[in-house]
């Protein structure tokens, strides 16, 4: 594994995703593997905040994670949810307007989508209208809204704003997710939990909707 986290770090894509799939075919567990791809990416992170990596470097990270994601995918559904049961609720994600930060939206949709749930995403810089209109038209369980910088959380707020005015809010919970949000943000914004982990939206979906 240690390997592969090299490759990841170091950018080296097509090594990096020779690996992963050698790793799949060989039977290693894709939740073990995946977790080797987030710890890649917080030494990214990492680089980028000592100046050592710039915003190509972030650009192709971001590239490489979706590949891997794509080979690890089918690995977790065929464990996990391949039994045709139906599915457990429906989940809307988008990053908000302003914030094109996609890696942690694609891999909490990924998670979403493996413990049951259908997954509509709306993509990156979403605005708010969009995203409340989707709401009244699609009517999903749950809403993941993704933000990475400072000035996503206005864009989160005005979102449950808009859900308030149409009379959605206590139909629909509201997860936001990202890094740098917490239980401040979280109150700020009108959200009904927080998530710097793609799992704990897992969790929350099966206490609120498993009981259905
Ligand atoms: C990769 C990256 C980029 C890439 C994004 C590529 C992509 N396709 O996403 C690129 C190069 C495009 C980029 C651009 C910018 N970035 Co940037 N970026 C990062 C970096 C290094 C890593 C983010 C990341 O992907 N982490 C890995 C993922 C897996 O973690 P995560 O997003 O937190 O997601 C996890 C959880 O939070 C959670 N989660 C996330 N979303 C959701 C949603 C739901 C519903 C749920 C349940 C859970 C969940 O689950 C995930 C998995 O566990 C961070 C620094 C850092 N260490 O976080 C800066 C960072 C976020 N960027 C930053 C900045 C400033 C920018 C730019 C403004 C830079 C610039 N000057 O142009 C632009 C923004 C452009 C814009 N309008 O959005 C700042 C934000 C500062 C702030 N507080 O506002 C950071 C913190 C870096 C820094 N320290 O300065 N960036």
């Amino acid at each position: 594994m240690q390997e592969l986290l090299n490759a990841v770090v170091e950018l080296m894509e097509d090594e990096a995703l020779a690996l992963t799939k050698e790793y799949m075919e060989k039977g290693k567990s894709a939740n073990e593997v995946f977790d080797v791809y987030k710890a890649a990416l917080a030494e990214i992170g990492a680089r980028f905040e000592k100046k050592e990596y710039f915003v190509p470097e972030l650009i192709l990270s971001g590239e490489l994670i979706k590949a891997g994601s794509e080979i690890i995918k089918p690995y977790l559904t065929t464990g996990e949810n391949s039994s045709g049961k139906p599915k457990l609720g429906k989940a809307l994600i988008a990053t908000v307007e302003g914030d094109i930060h996609d890696i942690g939206k694609n891999i909490a949709g990924m998670m979403m989508d493996i413990a049951g749930l259908e997954v509509m995403d709306l993509g990156v810089d979403v605005a708010t209208d969009k995203i409340v209109n989707e709401a009244i038209s699609w009517q999903p369980d749950i809403i993941g809204l993704s933000g990475l910088l400072t000035l996503a959380y206005d864009p989160m707020k005005m979102v449950v704003e808009g859900l308030k005015k149409e009379g959605l809010r206590d139909k629909i919970k509201v997860i936001i997710g990202g890094g740098q949000t917490d239980e401040h943000v979280r109150k700020y914004v009108g959200a009904d939990i927080f998530a710097t982990d793609a799992m704990v939206n897992v969790t929350f979906a099966q206490q609120v909707l498993g009981g259905r």
